[in-house]
């Protein structure tokens, strides 16, 4: 039976790790079997206990439920592809005909699991829309924004039946779209997101972190206002509501997780910028026009008297060298006489 040699190799990590002797070990060995086909092992469960007492060299059994559509007809187009995905595949109730709904497979690896006491991990798993039949609209669904919602579909059911908390490796970071499957969350490791990937993150980061660090502050604010308005974008650019755009719900996302300062918006690039008069500033514009400069192309604001504004209460300018004159003597034009 092949789980002896398994047994002797589990124990040899235990050695190795200090397992054996008691010791708070490092490594845990899972046993793994097909998600749907989980009974396939406990033969292998059964034999352990039979030969040492129990399963006890093994600590965790291990699947890799990846979702697929169930027959390759329903590739014939990519809404086919996601009516059966999100439908059938990924429902939370799943029709009786579906061989490949993960909802069946999982209440199946829970209950194989749980005839030994061993908790269940993901050793892999993800979509798996591979297959020669239709391989195009295959491709084409990775990209479609359904992927972002059946990605997250996919983990509520693990979330609701295995637990929030069980290791789930997902496979796999960055890889090429090809015939043989489109397995990256990624498609290149130098892209600013992609469907797959942007649902990941929502699962795993906290909202506003955009460059991933486990923080959300000021990095995160500057990421954010540099796209700020920006169509296209996605999470690690600021987009954290996967609309597409970074804006004001973003920003507000960020802002109810920021450490320290609150971020703000950048101003508008064609935004307005107004000043009001000052009635020191109605003052100064009843003088005698200035020799240099045209009073009507100047902006009206508050600003004129640099280094004085704490005495006149108004703020500072370059108006002043504009009109030829220095800062004390525009703060001597704007102060009451
Ligand atoms: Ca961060
Ligand atoms: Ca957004």
């Amino acid at each position: 039976m092949s789980l002896a040699p398994d047994r002797r190799q589990s124990d040899i990590f235990r050695t190795v790790f200090g397992c054996a002797s008691g010791g708070r070990c490092q490594a845990r060995i899972p046993m793994n079997v097909q998600a749907a086909n989980p009974a396939e092992v406990d033969d292998g469960f059964q034999f352990l206990k039979k030969a040492f007492g129990s399963v006890g060299a093994i600590d965790l059994m291990a699947v890799a439920p990846y979702f697929d559509i169930d027959g390759d007809s329903n590739a014939s187009t990519v809404d086919g592809i996601f009516t059966n995905l999100q439908g059938s595949v990924l429902a939370s109730n799943p029709p009786s005909s579906n061989s490949n709904a993960i909802v069946n497979w999982l209440k199946a690896d829970l209950a194989e699991a749980a005839l030994y006491n061993l908790p269940l991990i993901a050793y892999e798993g993800g979509q798996g829309l591979s297959g020669s039949a239709n391989q195009d609209n295959r491709i084409a669904a990775q990209s479609d924004p359904r992927m972002y919602d059946a990605t997250r579909q996919y983990f509520a059911l693990w979330d609701t039946l295995v637990g929030k908390k069980q290791l789930f490796t997902y496979y796999t970071y960055a890889a090429g779209d090809g015939a043989w499957g489109a397995w990256g969350a990624l498609v290149s490791q130098a892209d600013p997101g992609a469907q797959k990937w942007d649902a990941l993150m929502s699962l795993t980061r906290t909202g506003g972190d955009a460059n991933l660090d486990g923080t959300v502050d000021a990095a995160d604010c500057a990421i954010l206002r540099a796209n700020f308005g920006k169509t296209g974008m996605w999470w690690m650019q600021g987009d954290f509501n996967h609309d597409g755009t970074v804006d004001a719900a973003d920003l507000a996302t960020l802002n109810a997780n920021v450490t320290g300062a609150q971020c703000a918006a950048p101003l508008p690039s064609n935004g307005r910028i107004m000043a009001v008069p000052h009635p020191r500033l109605e003052y100064w514009m009843k003088l005698p026009k200035p020799a240099v400069g045209s009073r009507e192309s100047v902006v009206p604001c508050l600003a004129f008297a640099s280094g004085s504004s704490a005495k006149t209460g108004v703020g500072a300018s370059t108006r002043d060298s504009y009109y030829g004159r220095s800062a004390a003597q525009a703060h001597r034009r704007l102060s009451p006489r």
